[in-house]
Order: C-alpha cells, then structure tokens, then sequence
C-alpha cells in the first residue's frame, strides 16, 4: 500500500491484512497523519482480501486523539476535525470487507471510537475503557455518540462521560464493549482464527451483516423489515447460496458448532 505514515504499518496474510497502529511511545494516539492513514488503507484494500484486523503496537491499543494538536483548533476548525474522523470512521464500518480490532492496555476516547466502528471486538485481560473526554472539557467527536450507545446503551456512556468511570476487560465484555476476551497477549491469534472463519463466509452474507443490518438497525420497522426481505432474497439467489444449501442437504457441509 503506498503514502502510508511510518505510525501504521501493514501486513498481509494469505487473504486478511493486519493494520498495526504503530506510534507507542505516544500510546498509539491519533495525529492527523494517523487517522488520515487509516482513511488511505480502506481506500486501497487489494481485491481478494476478506478481513482486516486493527491491532496496537507497545503496551496499549491506543490512548485517543493526539491532544496536542487539539489546543489551537477554533470551533470551525473543530466541526472540520470531527468530520474528517467521521468520514474515515464511516470507511472503516462500511468499507468492502469486516473488520476485527484487537484490543488491549488503554482503549479510550478516539481509540474507542475506532474500536466501535469495526465489527468485531476481541479484547484480553489488560484491555480498559473509558472516554476521557469528559474530564478534559470536550465532546466526543469520532462517532462516539452514535457508536458507543448502540453497544452498551446510552446510561452507560452518559456515566463514562460524566464520572470519568473506566471499565476493566472482564466487565467491558459483559456490558458489550467486546465480543470475545482472551488471556493477555492472546488476542490477536484470537483475531485471526475469527478472520478465517470470516473470510470463508459467502461475500454476500458479509456485504448484508457490515452493510445492510447497520442500516435495517437504524430505519423504523417497517422499512427495516422490508429491507430484510429485500436482502434476504438477494442473498439466497446467489450461486454461491446454492451451491452452500446443496453441501449442507447432501451432506458435505459442517453442521452447526461442528
Ligand atoms: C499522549 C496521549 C494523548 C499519551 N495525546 N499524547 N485521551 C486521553 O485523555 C488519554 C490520555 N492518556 C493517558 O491517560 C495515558 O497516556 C494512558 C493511560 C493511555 C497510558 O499511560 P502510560 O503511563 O502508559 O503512558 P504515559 O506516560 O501517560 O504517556 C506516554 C507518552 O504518550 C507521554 O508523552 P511523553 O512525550 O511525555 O513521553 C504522553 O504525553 C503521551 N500521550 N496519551 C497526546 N492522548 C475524535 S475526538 C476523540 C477525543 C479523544 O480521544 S479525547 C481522549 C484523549
């Protein structure tokens, strides 16, 4: 991948790219060539990869924006900044393929905003959560807003907010943060068998889960149960479909857990 920041650093695995945000001796915070970075790699995922995983180098995924760089912003300049992390936020959710972070150490602030964008959430013991953003005098401003209630409801980060409250790896993955959470320095092996299992899904039945179920979650019923059905039917007619529903009736396919 090309013009990428020495704070990322990109790897490939058969059909699964690993992003590593690679700036720990500033806790992987997020700069404007960081971010910005991310927006260049979902720009330019190679036809043929399935899955990308977002991990952190050094002791934590990542400590959020850079906040440095947030002291001479006037209030233009702001909405223009929270934007711009909309816009690459939204390329994450909705780009071609899943997306799995692998969390660990501080996943607060920003780093949680990237984290609520991807699909899955694989976390291990170390991993801590929390929006600081409260304590320092701001607002979220990378999607937290919409993101993180749809994970763990609105009571919960209104008290993130207003009491600074961080929640450790176990109770993060009770009230949803994480879907999966594994033994320290585990997560990203964890994160690359799920990436597999991913990856050999039908692309149609990726497409539905990371574009059309966020859509149908957030229309009323009645057109949330339209568009299932729409999307239900586009699904099955495709010849791959067929092809997975003769395997399992004949026998060839695995059954459920197996
Ligand atoms: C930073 C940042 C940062 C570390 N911006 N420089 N995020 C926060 O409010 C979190 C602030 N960070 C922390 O609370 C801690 O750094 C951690 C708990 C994440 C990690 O602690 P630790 O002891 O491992 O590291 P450290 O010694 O605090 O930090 C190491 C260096 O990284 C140090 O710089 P140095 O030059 O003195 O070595 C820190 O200043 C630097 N550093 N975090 C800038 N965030 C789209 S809107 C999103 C809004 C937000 O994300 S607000 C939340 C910001």
């Amino acid at each position: 991948m090309q013009n990428l920041p020495s704070t990322l650093e990109v790897t490939r695995q058969d059909n699964i790219v690993l992003v590593a945000l690679n700036r720990p001796e500033k806790r992987n915070a997020f700069n404007d060539e960081l971010i910005l970075g991310i927006e260049k790699i979902f720009d330019q995922i190679p036809s043929g990869v399935r899955c990308v995983i977002i991990h952190g180098h050094g002791k934590h995924f990542s400590a959020g924006l850079d906040l440095s760089e947030l002291k001479e912003r006037d209030a233009v300049q702001g909405v223009y900044h929270s934007r711009m992390w909309h816009r690459v936020l939204d390329k994450v959710q909705f780009g071609p393929v899943p997306v799995i972070a692998v969390l660990h150490g501080a996943v607060v602030g920003g780093g949680l905003e990237l984290a609520a964008a991807c699909h899955i959430r694989v976390s291990d013991d170390s991993t801590f959560y929390a929006l600081p953003e409260g304590q320092r005098g701001i607002f979220v401003g990378g999607g937290a807003s919409v993101r993180v209630p749809k994970l763990i409801g609105m009571a919960r980060m209104t008290d993130m907010m207003l009491t600074g409250r961080v929640y450790q790896a176990a109770e993060g993955e009770r009230i949803g943060l994480a879907q999966y959470l594994v033994e320290t320095g585990k997560g990203l092996e964890k994160g690359i068998e799920l990436a597999q299992k991913i990856a050999s899904n039908a692309g149609m039945t990726n497409f539905a889960l990371t574009h059309v179920l966020p859509r149908i979650v957030d229309a009323g019923q009645t057109e949330g149960l339209l568009l299932e059905s729409l999307m239900a039917a586009i699904a099955q007619n495709a010849p791959e479909a067929k092809q997975r529903l003769a395997d399992f009736l004949e026998g060839r396919a695995k059954k459920v857990g197996e």
